[in-house]
Order: structure tokens, then C-alpha cells, then sequence
């Protein structure tokens, strides 16, 4: 049997997303910095006045970049919204101010931007969930310099990589080599009893294949094109994490997006972050699974899709006979977490949808609570089911042909 119940999921909510339409009310918030000297702000003021914008809120405080300078926070009441485009261009040209768009509240009914052809997936690049932000605290490699500079040279590969390029290989030190060959060997020695039947089944095709090695690290490029020829999903370089909506948008292209980094070498047994290993050795076995390319796209409920997707997808365990395996790439990457899941340790239960997708979980240590699915038909079933629940103004179908997301409407 297979792997073909995942659903992949777009959510259209964050409203970094919104494209700024010219006739929407409400609140806009601007920060700009003045040089000071007398009468500056009284200038300005009266752009406002003249183009009939009001004003609602006004803040002032000096500089700390720049000591001669002085910003003020206003909000404004967002009715003519071209007279303002105007005010901001005049601001940065004719006087020289620093503007800063903080926020125009969105118009309630505005559908955000969303990727509509894999060539658009390219925005992605630097949209990286900031390493050392949520991840930082007991992350090893944080305070290692060496690590941190050749982290940099991955995220350049993927802020610099665009769509149809071949993914540039990379020649890994000795150190990262042995941080794979460690985590390698150790997983192979646990697969046999502790995966699932799926993951089992495809990774020989991968060693045979994409040089799947102990004193190997595959490239991308190599097992991208491995996948394409399977399900005609593909792989592309990202820095590191995405948000759960880049992350699932990018899904609905068939584009994987992959770390090319591998994790600091003094803890190969767990990461918090998505690294090579991760990718390879826990998500890649899944996309070659022919039956694996059926996704579903989903408006809003963004969160509770990511918490389900993290306890499938991610953290999954699945009942084979009387006993469990795991089908979860975090787990299937980890050789600390592959054994504890395992355990009489954490608990464990029947994966329920309705509980499941709000279920709280830590993304820094194991997880202490798994949900077991009964098949992978029921859940996939399930999660089909639950879908369906979720209100959205309009469906989408990806075609693989122009590799563009269609938009139908529903109304
Ligand atoms: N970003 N780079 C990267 N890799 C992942 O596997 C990944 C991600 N962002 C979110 C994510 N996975 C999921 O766990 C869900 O939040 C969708
Ligand atoms: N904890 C996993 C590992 O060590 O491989 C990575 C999880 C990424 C979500
Ligand atoms: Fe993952």
C-alpha cells in the first residue's frame, strides 16, 4: 500500500499577501523621519491638509539612527488612497523623509496574493522564517561562527536560485560528511523495525539511484530529477524555514522546497530544524510514491492545517498489524526521536481530527503526545473529510500541464 493521503493546503489570510488596491478605507499607519529644523512637520502637515487627508493619531520621538533627525508615527484615515501615493513619493523625494508603510488595513473581502504559476514560487526566496529567532535557544550551531558562515553560503545558493536552473551542487566538507554518515547509518540500522512499509519500500530505489550513501551526501539537483521521474514533484534550495503557507503553497506546485544545509555536527541525533537529512532521508521517500501527488488546496485555517500536517506528515505514526511504525520525516530523520516515539515514553492517540488540529506541540524537543493513524486510507479519508469542512470563496486545481494554479469561482 501507499502514501496518498496527505493533503496539501494553501490558506490565503496573511495579509502580507494583500496587493494594495487604490479604493479601500481604513487605517493606514505611517512612520517618517525629518531632518530637524524649524517649521519641517508644519510642511508636511500641510501636504495632508491640502489633499483633504485626515489625520487621527500622531506620535513624535527623536532618532536613534540618525541624531539630527526626528520621526513621527501618524495614522490616517485611508479614503483617498492615491492622494496618499502621491504624499509618500513627494516625502521621499522633495524632502528627503524616510517613510515607512506600517500597515493599511485591509479591505475585509480582498482575496491576498497567492502564487499562481511555479514561476512566481521564486518570491519565496527571502521570506525565511529568521534561524536564531524561534529556533534559536538550544539550537547547537547558533554559536559556532564556522557553522553560522557556511550557513550563509547555503542561503545565498537559495536566495539566488531561480526557477528551471539546475540546483548548483555543493561539495561538503569532511565534517558535514561525517555528520551525515553518522545520522545515515544509525537511521538504516532503525528503518527495518521502526519505519513504516511505504518508507521501507523506496529507499533502495534511492540508494541504488541518487547515491544514497553513508560517505555520501546526495545532491538536490540528483534527487529532484529522481522525483520528477516518479511523481513529478521537484525539489528547489531554500535558506531554511518557510511558513506553513509559503511552505504549502510551494506543495501545490509538486515543488518541495529542501534545506541543502545539514545540521550542526555535535548533535546529529535530533534537530529542530528541517536540514538534509531531513529532507532526504525523512520527506523524500514519501514524494516518490506515485499516489503521493494528490493534493487539495484549502482556504484559511492555515494553523490548524500546519498542526495537522506536523502530526502526519511530520511526527506520524501508523498502525501496521499489531504493532507501530513511524511514517513521520521528523521522525524518520531523527535517530533520538525514531526510538523514543517508539518507547512506552510519550503518549499516544487515535488521530481525530477535530482534536488533533488543535493540539498544541513544542518544535524544539521531542514531542510528547503522537496520533496514530489506523491506515493510511482512513486518514487520508479523514483528512479529505476535513478538508471539506473548511469554508472557502472559491476552489483552485492545479495544472500540471501549464503548471499554473486555476482559480474557479464558486459563486
Ligand atoms: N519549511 N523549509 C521548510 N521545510 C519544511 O519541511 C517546512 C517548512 N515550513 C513549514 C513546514 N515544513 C510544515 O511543518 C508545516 O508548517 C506546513
Ligand atoms: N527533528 C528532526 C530531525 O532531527 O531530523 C527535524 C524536524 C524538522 C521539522
Ligand atoms: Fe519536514
Amino acid at each position: 500500500m501507499v502514501v496518498n493521503f496527505v493533503c496539501f493546503f494553501i490558506s490565503f489570510q496573511e495579509s502580507r499577501y494583500i496587493e494594495d488596491s487604490p479604493n479601500k478605507n481604513g487605517v493606514i499607519s505611517l512612520i517618517f523621519s525629518l531632518k530637524e529644523e524649524v517649521g519641517a512637520l508644519a510642511k508636511v502637515l500641510r501636504t495632508f491638509e491640502e489633499k483633504g487627508i485626515n489625520l487621527t493619531h500622531i506620535e513624535s520621538r527623536p532618532s536613534r539612527l540618525n541624531k539630527d533627525e526626528y520621526e513621527f508615527f501618524i495614522n490616517l484615515e485611508g479614503k483617498n488612497v492615491p492622494a496618499l501615493d502621491k504624499i509618500i513619493k513627494s516625502l521621499r523625494s522633495d524632502i528627503g523623509a524616510t517613510v515607512h508603510e506600517l500597515s493599511r488595513t485591509k479591505k475585509k473581502d480582498t482575496v491576498p496574493w497567492f502564487p499562481r504559476s511555479i514561476q512566481e514560487l521564486d518570491r519565496f526566496a527571502n521570506q525565511i522564517l529568521s534561524y536564531g529567532a524561534e529556533l534559536d535557544a538550544d539550537h547547537p550551531g547558533f554559536k559556532d561562527p564556522v557553522y553560522r558562515a557556511r550557513r550563509k553560503e547555503f542561503a545565498d545558493i537559495a536566495y539566488n536560485y531561480r526557477h528551471g536552473q539546475p540546483i548548483p551542487r555543493v561539495t561538503y566538507t569532511e565534517e558535514e560528511k561525517k555528520t551525515w554518515g553518522t545520522v545515515f547509518s544509525e537511521l538504516k540500522s532503525l528503518y527495518p523495525t521502526h519505519a513504516c512499509y511505504e518508507h521501507n519500500h523506496v529507499f533502495p530505489l534511492l540508494e541504488k539511484y541518487c547515491g544514497y550513501r553513508e560517505d555520501n551526501i546526495p545532491q538536490l539537483e540528483d534527487v529532484s530529477n529522481f522525483l520528477q521521474s516518479c511523481t513529478g514533484f521537484r525539489l528547489r534550495p531554500v535558506a531554511g524555514l518557510l511558513s506553513s503557507r509559503d511552505f504549502l503553497a510551494g506543495l501545490a506546485f509538486r515543488v518541495f522546497h529542501s534545506t541543502q544545509y545539514i545540521r550542526h555536527s555535535s548533535k546529529p541525533m535530533y534537530t529542530p530544524e528541517p536540514d538534509i537529512c531531513h529532507e532526504l532521508l525523512g520527506h523524500v521517500p514519501l514524494f516518490a510514491d506515485p499516489s503521493f501527488a494528490q493534493f487539495s488546496q484549502v482556504n484559511d485555517f492555515i494553523e490548524k492545517l500546519a498542526t495537522v500536517y506536523w502530526f502526519t506528515v511530520e511526527f506520524g505514526l501508523c498502525k501496521e498489524g499489531d504493532s507501530l511504525k513511524a511514517y513521520g520525516a521528523g521522525l524518520l530523520s531523527s535517530f533520538g526521536e525514531l526510538q523514543y516515539c517508539l518507547s512506552s515514553k510519550p503518549e499516544i492517540q487515535p488521530l481525530v481530527l477535530e482534536k488533533t488540529s488543535v493540539q498544541k506541540y513544542p518544535v524544539t524537543e521531542f514531542q510528547p503526545i503522537y496520533y496514530v493513524a489506523e491506515s493510511f486510507k482512513d486518514a487520508k479519508e479523514k483528512l479529505r473529510k476535513f478538508a471539506q469542512t473548511i469554508p472557502r470563496p472559491f476552489s483552485v486545481r492545479y495544472n500540471p500541464y501549464t503548471q499554473r494554479i486555476e482559480v474557479l469561482d464558486n459563486a
